[in-house]
C-alpha cells in the first residue's frame, strides 16, 4: 500500500457517495485536467456519478485529444447542494481554486465530505480528508498508486490521461520533480498502453500559430530588473495574436533558462493588476518562497502570485524580488 490511510478513507467515503463533483484548479493545467478525468473514470458507476468542474478559467486546447474534456463545466453556476461528496483535485490552497471553486468549497465544507488530492508542498489541508504527497510530480502519480491501493484497473485510456497529467507537470520527465517512482509510475501506465507519442505530441510539438505570434509578442518586451528576467503579457498581445493567455504558458520556462537569470517571470496584466508565474533553475533560489512574499505560492522551482495595483506595485514586486536573488555580482548588462 502506497497510502494505506489516506486510500481507506477515501474509499469508504467515495463508497457513500452517490453524486461526486471534482473540481480542478483555476486556469487549469494538464496534470488538473488529466486529475478529474481520471478519477471520474475511477469512481462513476451505475450508482454513482461523478461531475467535473474547473475552478475557472478555460481548458487549454492542447488537451482537446483526451476523451471527456467537453464535459467538464467552470465551476460558476453549480448548485453544490446537489452532491453528496466534492473533491478537489491539484489544488494547493483555496485561492488556487479560483472565487467560483473557492464558493464550492465553502458551501461544501461544512456539509459534506470534501477530498483533498494534491502534490503541492504549500498543500493548506484545506479538505475533511486530505491526501497530500508532496514528492510526488504530480497528482496524476498520486492517484494512479491510490488506484493501485484500491485495486482499481488501469486501461489504456486511462494509463493516457494519468500519464499526460504526468508528462505535463514534469514537462516529459524533465523538471527536478521527476523522480525515480515517477518514472516507475510512468513505466507502468505505459506497460498499461498510454500513448505516449500522441501525448508528447499534443502537449510539447503541435501548437497554432497564434501561440507562435503571442510569444513573439512576449518575448520581444523581455527585460531584466537584475538578474530576474520577466515579461508581461497585455491585453492588446493577447488581441493582436488572436491567442488566449493558456499559450503564453510555457514562456516562463522558456525564460529561465536564459544566462544570467537567477529566476524568471511572467506577469499576466489582469483588469486590477496582475497574475505572476515564476521560475527558478538553480536551487539557491526558492520562488515558492518569493512569491509567498506577495501572498502567493507553490514549489521551490515553480511557483505564482497576484499583484493588485498600478505600475508602482509591478515595479515593487520586480526590484523586491531583484534584491532578494542577487548573488552581489553585477547585474547583466541591458
Ligand atoms: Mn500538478
Amino acid at each position: 500500500m502506497h497510502y494505506p490511510a489516506e486510500s481507506k478513507v477515501i474509499r469508504d467515503s467515495i463508497e457513500q457517495a452517490s453524486c461526486v463533483l471534482a473540481v480542478s484548479h483555476s486556469n487549469p493545467d494538464a496534470d488538473s485536467i488529466a486529475s478529474l478525468l481520471a478519477f471520474q473514470r475511477a469512481f462513476q458507476s451505475e450508482s454513482r456519478s461523478v461531475e467535473l468542474a474547473t475552478g475557472s478559467g478555460t481548458i487549454p486546447e492542447t488537451l482537446d485529444f483526451l476523451d471527456g474534456t467537453d464535459e467538464i463545466v467552470p465551476a460558476d453556476h453549480l448548485r453544490v447542494e446537489k452532491y453528496d461528496l466534492v473533491a478537489f483535485l491539484d489544488c494547493a490552497d483555496e485561492e488556487r481554486v479560483g472565487e467560483p471553486g473557492s464558493q464550492i468549497l465553502n458551501q461544501a465544507i461544512d456539509r459534506v465530505p470534501v477530498i483533498n488530492i494534491d502534490h503541492h508542498v504549500t498543500n493548506s489541508r484545506f479538505g475533511t480528508m486530505n491526501l497530500i504527497d508532496a514528492k510526488a510530480a504530480a497528482t496524476c502519480e498520486i492517484l494512479q498508486l491510490l488506484f493501485e491501493d484500491l485495486s482499481i484497473q488501469t486501461d489504456a485510456n486511462q494509463a493516457t490521461v494519468l500519464m499526460s497529467g504526468i508528462q505535463g507537470d514534469t514537462l516529459g520527465l524533465r523538471t527536478p520533480s521527476t523522480t525515480g517512482r515517477t518514472l516507475e509510475v510512468s513505466a507502468r501506465l505505459l506497460d498499461a498502453g498510454a500513448d505516449l507519442d500522441t501525448i508528447v505530441d499534443y502537449l510539447f510539438r503541435i501548437r497554432p500559430y497564434s501561440t507562435l505570434r503571442l510569444w513573439a509578442h512576449a518575448l520581444s518586451a523581455v527585460e531584466f530588473t537584475g538578474e530576474l528576467i520577466w515579461t508581461e503579457i497585455t491585453t492588446e498581445m493577447l488581441d493582436d495574436a488572436g491567442a488566449d493567455e493558456s499559450e503564453a504558458e510555457g514562456i516562463v520556462n522558456f525564460l529561465a533558462g536564459t544566462r544570467g537569470a537567477r529566476a524568471a517571470a511572467m506577469l499576466y496584466r489582469k483588469p486590477d493588476g496582475w497574475r505572476v508565474s515564476m521560475r527558478s533553475l538553480t536551487d539557491d533560489v526558492d520562488v515558492s518562497q518569493l512569491t509567498s512574499l506577495f501572498g502567493g505560492g507553490g514549489h521551490s522551482r515553480a511557483a505564482g502570485c497576484s499583484l493588485s495595483g498600478d505600475v508602482s506595485v509591478r515595479d515593487e514586486f520586480l526590484h523586491t524580488v531583484a534584491d532578494r536573488i542577487s548573488t552581489g555580482k553585477p547585474a547583466p548588462v541591458d
